[in-house]
């Protein structure tokens, strides 16, 4: 306290004095000996420091010291910190099989792709099952929302131009047999799906590149996250072909996967980051009209 003792003469002047740099380092000292502030405002003001200027003075210092902390943390961590890699679903490719097996039926495997993880899939659904989705859902189509970062909530968003609706999931028996397909192709519980999205496009209408899983930066992730943990993977299933446009684009490879009808798209994503390459989205209708089904793969559990 010594040092503070040229800048207080009487307790007037000591309201109009500034917080001097050994005054800050004394009270940083303090804080980082674990004493209690209380403890150092008694200090203060036995020493001669009105009770006042004294918290303001604690206060200021405590809280600029703090931010400088927190900037140092900020400085000394990697520019862009990438969480771990977690499990994610995938299916049985390992040596290349022209068709594989899932459960009733036989399915082409089209192309791969390690990075991204890509796969496409041909005659994933039947026609009949395509048909009967688009009918199930058609007269449920409503304009689609995207998830409101700040709320975890959803709201009509200008980057996607579709209409879509949700089923529940296992809500009618083709709906349950197409669930239960995706679960043995990727070796991943019917549990931990979202109910199957439906989405229609029109001539124009988009859904411009973003990621599927949830930035736990954004304030809305938390909620969302609680519901089953991450998205780790989605599995595309084009329920019609467009005469021109529609395609599934991934920017950052180039790649663009025609929506034929019966085909699935599968990606997934061990992280909650940009290094996947999972960037994706659905190009612009030019000709004709197009939907499409999703099914997003959480963690665990969705509930
Ligand atoms: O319509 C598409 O091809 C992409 C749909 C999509 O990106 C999504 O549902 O997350």
């Amino acid at each position: 306290m010594q040092s503070q003792s040229s800048t207080k003469t009487n307790a007037g002047q000591q309201r109009q004095q500034y917080i001097s740099v050994e005054l800050r380092q004394w009270i940083v000292a303090q804080a980082q000996a674990g004493v209690a502030p209380e403890t150092v405002l008694e200090a203060m003001k036995s020493s001669g420091w009105h009770e006042d200027v004294a918290i303001k003075a604690l206060e200021e210092t405590l809280r600029d010291h703090l931010n400088q902390q927190v900037a140092e943390r900020q400085a000394a961590a990697p520019a862009d910190h990438e969480p771990q890699p977690v499990p994610v679903p995938d299916a049985p490719i390992a040596d290349s099989p022209s068709k594989i097996r899932i459960l009733d039926r036989d399915v082409t495997v089209l192309t791969t792709m390690k990075h991204p993880r890509v796969i496409v899939l041909g005659g994933f659904l039947s026609d009949d099952e395509c048909d009967k989705i688009i009918a199930l859902a058609g007269p449920r189509m409503a304009r689609s929302e995207t998830v409101d970062n700040l709320t975890g909530g959803s709201e009509v968003n200008v980057a996607r131009t579709s209409r879509g609706m949700f089923f529940e999931r296992g809500e009618t028996g083709v709906i349950d047999r197409v669930e239960r397909r995706i679960a043995a192709l990727l070796s991943w519980p019917v549990q931990n799906g979202e109910g199957l999205q439906v989405l229609h496009y029109q001539p124009g209408a988009e859904y411009k590149p973003h990621y599927d899983y949830f930035d736990p930066v954004h304030p809305g992730s938390a909620s969302i996250l609680k519901r089953g943990g991450q998205r780790v993977g989605t599995l595309l299933m084009y329920l019609n072909t467009p005469k021109k446009g529609g395609g599934t684009i991934f920017p950052d490879v180039g790649l663009e996967v025609a929506p034929i009808k019966g085909n699935a798209c599968f990606f997934s994503y061990d992280r909650a980051h940009v290094n996947t390459k999972s960037l994706h989205g659905g190009q612009p209708v030019i000709e004709g009209e197009k939907w499409v089904a999703t099914k997003w793969l959480r963690e665990r559990e969705f509930i």
